[in-house]
């Protein structure tokens, strides 16, 4: 059944596919966690908070729906293996054309490998700017190489990386990416604006694409998540450093992933807690704010 839900609630003008320029893509799926679980039903989460957002953004003066966001049909595929996971995302990232520009959301990080293989047959080469407490950089994680602790390493034989607000890592992970000239790594104890800057004018990719696992959030932002990490990046830091991105780079498309929103059983429902719906609501804001980058920016 196709539900009626939209991005905000957008009237049709703003909204079809044919006309819209965005693309938000809810993906549910989540295997093998390594502690907290619940991140399949983030993404819906995020969608129905986007009914609350203003459509007007005070900081880049700009109306960021006018050139449409259409809201795809959650994709439901936590029942299968991850090599269809990785398959069918590629598969639908892959049918967009490239005037698209779209922004998954939810699934665990894991979902990003299928993400990014559907880009590059879109546009080639492009380096990947990751904001997460961990360096997802194991050769595999519970007997999987497609699992979400293994994303980053799935991705840096084609893709140049930059890590920013790194703070849990494994000693392997850290042998591992020091001797990666393809990785450069910000962590959260040194974390500054200008080391991104530095970092991002280093790549020799012109094209960009920004996958945000929540946790990179410092958990007083967002602690809806399998694996808070204390010490992380607060708001005005990833808005910051995402504004960055859009001035220095060509940005491609961005996945914000691991938001794991939490409930409560009532005697008729059950519901989001409060904490787990002011983080939904966030993170539809950190959409908006991610529009409105690149609606300013193109
Ligand atoms: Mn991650």
């Amino acid at each position: 059944m196709k539900s009626n839900l939209k991005w905000m609630q957008l009237p049709d003008e703003y909204s079809s596919f044919d006309r819209s320029k965005f693309v938000i893509l809810p993906i549910s799926y989540e295997k093998d966690l390594t502690y907290g679980i619940g991140s399949a039903k983030g993404a819906m989460e995020i969608v129905k908070a986007s009914e609350h957002l203003e459509y007007y953004d005070e900081e880049f003066d700009c109306e960021f729906f006018e050139q449409g966001i259409y809201l795809e049909e959650e994709i439901k595929l936590c029942s299968e293996s991850p090599e269809t996971m990785v398959e069918k995302l590629q598969e639908k990232v892959a049918s967009f054309d490239s005037d698209k520009f779209v922004v998954s959301l939810g699934g665990d990080h894991s979902v990003t490998i299928g993400l990014v293989k559907g880009l590059e047959k879109i546009h080639g080469d492009f380096a990947v700017l990751q904001i997460d407490a961990h360096s997802d950089f194991r050769d595999s994680w519970n007997g999987s190489s497609l699992n979400h602790a293994c994303v980053m390493r799935q991705i840096v034989d084609k893709h140049e990386i930059v890590s920013v607000g790194i703070r849990s890592q494994d000693k392997d992970e850290r042998k591992a990416i020091d001797k990666n000239d393809k990785v450069q790594t910000i962590y959260a104890f040194k974390y500054s604006f200008d080391k991104v800057k530095e970092a991002l004018l280093s790549l020799k990719s012109e094209k960009l694409y920004i996958t945000i696992d929540v946790d990179g959030f410092d958990p007083s932002v967002i602690s809806c998540t399998g694996t808070p990490e204390p010490g992380g990046l607060v708001w005005r830091q990833v808005i910051d450093l995402l504004k960055l991105c859009f001035e220095k780079k060509k940005v491609i498309g961005c996945d914000v992933v691991e938001f794991a929103p939490e409930y409560i059983e009532t005697k008729d429902k059950k519901q989001q807690t409060s904490r787990s719906r002011a983080e939904s609501y966030i993170l539809a804001r950190l959409i908006s704010k991610i529009v409105s980058f690149e609606v300013r920016s193109a």
